[in-house]
């Protein structure tokens, strides 16, 4: 892209009022965590296809995570999943991670593949299932610790498939138990994420199926636990940017999961379906930004944004780097909203001006800006272009079939 259109695109956001200057700031602070379980292979219950070139370790993981910061300046922190990322020494895991220019991300406890958390974990009829449910969440905690992380990100299977097939009152008890025995073993520095999804594996009801149930269990805990959002988590229809306005307002949004939804729990690239609604998340976020109470600022400044997606057909570490760089695509189009114009038109009930000067931004081609931006990063300006060039991702495919998958 050349300095003209860039010069030109300048003037066009200046004559709105928009200044540059502070919209790359902005850009250059986003940071995108990326999943460890996004490089693996990972599929549908009918089948994962195996990819030549996939991570056999974490290790190798965190290696193919290197790429995709290192040609975006973007995603820095790579979550894991336990024991999808068990390793005898964290420590050494995490000196890996640091000496490629990454840190080891939130912690995610798995409790929904042991064949005795069939009927629930931490909500288990059985007390000797919820003690091990509970104690994994405990081990993760000293995980995180090792690992240096500051969020641990909980996200539960559990629920019933059929009605009086458990006491959804009882349930709910012991969910907060185990959240609360968790919550005591963290440090003063550490998050709890509550993420909550409406169905699946569950179908007729799931222990925390909403962003209300998983607020609740938040604000009982204390200030440390706060509410994660999975776009892909709600019934069709349900208004994100919406919650996210009122999580914020309530200062208890701790992060996302970015991915693309057409039908439920899709996990597709993130902005590959619905680029809108995520720009309208990014909308209501900046708007909070400006907002005159400092705790809601310091909530917008302390969102964990993280990917969570199922690279099931895509090669896994060109699908990331598209899912990063739509992310900021967005945030980018979002930065260019005059918030001043936005307000004025709402408060003369000027409804179509008030819509209009939300989308205009969202219709601006932002590539002159981000060419520029990643120009004054010293990266590449166009990093899928690099990384396919690059001879990265035929080196891996030494590595053969087989790697790491859930
Ligand atoms: C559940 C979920 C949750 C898991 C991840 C693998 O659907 O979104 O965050 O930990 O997928
Ligand atoms: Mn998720
Ligand atoms: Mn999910």
């Amino acid at each position: 892209m050349s300095d003209r259109a860039y010069a030109l695109f300048e003037e066009q956001q200046k004559a709105r009022g928009i200044h540059l200057d502070e919209v790359k700031a902005s850009l250059k602070a986003l940071k995108i965590e990326t999943p460890s379980w996004g490089y693996g292979d990972s599929g549908t219950r009918f089948k994962v296809f195996q990819k030549e070139g996939v991570p056999r370790d974490p290790f190798e993981k965190f290696e193919d995570a290197a790429q995709v910061h290192g040609l975006t300046g973007l995603a820095p922190s790579v979550a894991i999943h336990i024991p999808w990322d068990k390793v005898d020494d964290y420590g050494k895991l995490r000196s890996h991670a640091e000496s490629l220019g990454l840190s080891i991300g939130a912690v995610n406890p798995n409790l929904f593949q042991d064949e005795d958390y069939m009927l629930g974990s931490v909500t288990n009829a059985s007390a000797a299932i919820r003690r091990k449910a509970t104690d994994h969440l405990l081990e993760c905690v000293d995980i995180a610790k090792e690992t240096g992380s500051r969020d641990l990100s909980l996200w539960f299977a559990d629920g019933t498939n059929y009605p009086g097939q458990g006491d959804i009152r009882r349930r709910k008890g012991w969910m907060f138990e185990a959240l609360t025995e968790m919550y005591k073993a963290m440090t003063p520095d550490m998050r709890m994420l509550i993420e909550y999804k409406c169905f699946e594996p569950a179908f007729y009801h799931t222990d925390l199926a909403d962003w209300g149930m998983a607020y609740n269990m938040a604000l009982k805990l204390g200030p440390q636990a706060e509410v994660l959002v999975d776009t892909g988590h709600h019934l069709p229809g349900a208004n994100i940017e919406h919650i996210v306005a009122y999580l914020l307002d309530e200062k208890r949004l701790g992060g996302f999961h970015f991915n693309s939804r057409k039908y439920a729990d899709d996990d597709l690239i993130v902005g590959s379906i619905n680029p809108y609604e995520l720009f309208l998340i990014f909308y209501q976020i900046l708007n909070a930004a400006g907002d005159a109470d400092p705790a809601v600022r310091r909530n917008v400044a302390n969102i964990a944004y993280m990917i969570d997606q199922s690279h099931n057909i895509e090669q896994k570490i060109p699908a990331m780097l598209r899912s990063v760089l739509n992310v900021q695509t967005q945030f980018a189009k979002a930065l260019l909203i005059n918030h001043a114009e936005v307000s004025a038109a709402a408060e003369t009930g000027d409804v179509l001006g008030a819509e209009d000067a939300v989308r205009r931004a969202f219709e601006f081609d932002v590539t002159p800006l981000l060419h520029a931006v990643r120009e004054e990063q010293g990266l590449p300006i166009e990093p899928m272009k690099a990384y396919l060039n690059s001879s990265y991702g035929k080196d891996i495919l030494a590595r053969g079939k087989g790697g790491a998958s859930w």
